[in-house]
């Protein structure tokens, strides 16, 4: 059997690789699990709160300079007119990954639609409303990322290995 080779270490001395933003302190209950899957794979990242609408310099400066600092994805998520996901990403070229958040009003439909009706030419890979979208978006940053990286493609298969064995064939 491979070995598994330890953890990258995310305890903030390691450069961040993925930045996981999100449009509000609101979001974090959502986006927390792309954190927290990202730190069972051992990835090194970042979270800020970086709102299109409330902070439009501070959004502006994170995509810019997020390419030139080593970051090498994105995972934004907000909710609503959920508009964060595509401005970053018509400011990098690095891929960003899209989480709608549930909203009160419309339980994240305008999240959903917002983020994956972008016209061609800036795309966002859109994923699923809410905690399924977040945990998503953690391990589809991880596959690109282990498309460059030998050791974290083993922690990534080691992962899906023990989620296969955790499924009981019995439903009762
Ligand atoms: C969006 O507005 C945020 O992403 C959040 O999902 C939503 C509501 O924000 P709060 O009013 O809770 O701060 O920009």
């Amino acid at each position: 059997m491979t070995d598994i080779p330890a953890p990258i270490a995310t305890d903030g001395a390691t450069p961040p690789l993925v930045g996981i933003i999100m449009g509000s302190r609101s979001d974090w209950d959502t986006m927390r699990h792309a954190s927290e899957m990202l730190t069972t794979l051992g990835i090194a990242h970042e979270c800020k709160v970086v709102s299109a609408h409330r902070t439009p310099d501070r959004m502006y400066e994170y995509a810019r300079a997020a390419a030139p600092r080593g970051l090498r994805a994105v995972i934004a998520g907000a909710g609503g007119a959920a508009h964060l996901p595509g401005m970053v990403a018509a400011l990098t070229r690095l891929p960003v990954l899209g989480v709608p958040v549930e909203s009160h009003a419309l339980k994240g439909m305008d999240s959903l639609l917002s983020i994956a009706q972008m016209p061609a030419g800036i795309p966002v890979g859109t994923l699923a409303i809410g905690r399924a979208g977040a945990v998503n978006a953690a391990l589809l940053a991880a596959a690109m990322l282990a498309t460059t990286d030998a050791q974290l493609a083993l922690r990534l298969e080691r992962h899906r290995d023990t989620q296969t064995e955790s499924v009981a064939e019995n439903p009762a």
